[in-house]
């Protein structure tokens, strides 16, 4: 199925004229605090972020998987659910695949789907975490971890293959998450285990493509419960450095201990230039894979808040964000799921856009700290979807993506084309 431009404009026609009321009534709003809402929707229409391939089926949960309809059964019905998302919104210009689920066949076709549909191939990202059919070795006691040379050379030159599967995609980066870690106590040499993680990184990063980067991700527990080899951001930070300048650190946002503030993390890896990208999600206990946004807008609006200053004032040269939705659950439809989260990361950022920083600054100065607060939630407590209502209407999206979704009963249609049993791959 595909959207075509006239659903767009006849949906956009029936909401116009409230849009247009509300958008003039922001927009005086913000120029009488000498922000310019052109500039701002220009910003925010150029945030693209990534669909992975896993978030578009039903995700299971270690108890039980209820699949929807209609899901994606091969990597090309994955690219059209993209393609819908993009169409209604063109904010969604990626995908990231995960390999080995979504391993395309003929990469050329694959590419020129992509491409008719206008995606690009974000970052590819390895799975050392599972045990794959026919695969030499386990990795049940860890992969670039392990204690065996063979398992840690097997994993190794599955991330230097998905390297290659990316370059015939036209990707630009891999990402690395490891499920490393000990069970229990006494099982690692802590520092081994680390040792030979750094050791096993460096042999891929040694087969990464001159314009190629390499993303390192971390987590603090699950599936280990005891530790992780790489389990906070100084962990990966020190393993990017020691690889090379084409090595960064990813922050997932679910991969925290509760209440860590992640926007001090944003302000420290930019300080240092080595922020490579982000996994956007949300959750109230741990990695719990929610909606972007449904939780803690708040925390994401600070953490944007950081980003826009680091990306304004980048001394240390850091690189272009890859921006990721990583997220799947087991009871909305993903498709619907995932225009919320579109809606929410481009919310933080046009949030964080309308943050009058001269007032901010002065009032740190001044150590008015009353004053920087109400600064920050006066941003915060503005309504910015005028904005991102006026972004899409400018890059002939849908006024409201996920209303033209249900009208036109996208998912029914999906159905009926795919079938009522196919089931996404994925975990
Ligand atoms: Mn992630």
């Amino acid at each position: 199925m595909k959207i075509e431009a006239p659903h767009i404009s006849a949906h956009n026609e029936l909401l116009l004229d409230n849009h247009r009321e509300a958008f003039a009534y922001l927009q005086r709003q913000l120029a009488q605090k000498g922000l310019d809402a052109d500039k701002i929707i220009e910003q925010v229409s150029e945030l693209q972020t990534a669909i992975p391939s896993w978030a578009l089926g039903a995700g299971g949960t270690r108890f039980g998987r209820f699949s929807g309809i209609g899901e994606p059964g091969s990597l090309e019905q994955k690219i059209e659910d993209v393609g819908l998302l993009h169409a209604l919104t063109r904010s969604a210009g990626a995908i990231s695949l995960h390999i080995p689920w979504d391993i395309p066949g003929d990469a050329a076709a694959i590419r020129a789907q992509a491409a008719e549909l206008g995606l690009a191939f974000d970052a590819v990202n390895s799975n050392t975490f599972q045990d794959q059919k026919g695969q030499a070795h386990s990795y049940k006691y860890g992969s670039l971890c392990h204690v065996d040379d063979a398992v840690r050379a097997q994993a190794v030159q599955h991330n230097i293959e998905v390297i290659e599967t990316g370059k015939a995609l036209g990707s630009k980066s891999i990402t690395v998450w490891l499920a490393d870690g000990a069970a229990f106590p006494g099982q690692h040499n802590l520092r081994h285990a680390l040792e030979r993680t750094l050791d096993s990184l460096k042999k891929i990063y040694a087969h990464l493509p001159a314009d190629w980067k390499m993303y390192i991700e971390y987590k603090p527990y699950e599936p280990n419960f005891y530790s992780t080899v790489i389990q906070d951001w100084g962990t990966s930070y020190l393993l990017a450095t020691e690889c090379g300048p084409r090595a960064f650190t990813l922050v997932d946002l679910g991969h925290h201990l509760p209440n860590t503030n992640i926007e001090q993390i944003v302000a420290t890896l930019m300080m240092r230039g080595r922020l490579g990208g982000f996994h956007f999600n949300d959750s109230k206990y741990g990695d719990d894979d929610l909606t972007v946004g449904s939780i803690k807008p708040y925390q994401l609006f600070l953490i944007f808040n950081e980003l826009v200053y680091g990306m304004a004032n980048n001394t240390a040269g850091n690189p272009p964000l890859a921006w990721m939705i990583d997220a799947s659950h087991n009871v909305k439809d993903p498709l619907e799921d995932l225009l919320q989260s579109l809606e929410a990361i481009r919310l933080a950022y046009a949030q964080a856009l309308m943050i009058d920083t001269d007032a901010l600054e002065e009032a740190r100065q001044a150590n008015d700290v009353t004053r920087a607060q109400e600064v920050l939630q006066d941003a915060f407590r503005t309504d910015a979807r005028p904005l991102l209502r006026e972004a899409r209407y400018r890059s002939g999206a849908a006024l409201g993506p996920l209303a033209l979704y249900r009208s036109l009963d996208v998912r029914s249609q999906l159905a009926r084309e795919r079938g009522k049993a196919t089931i996404a791959t994925g975990l």
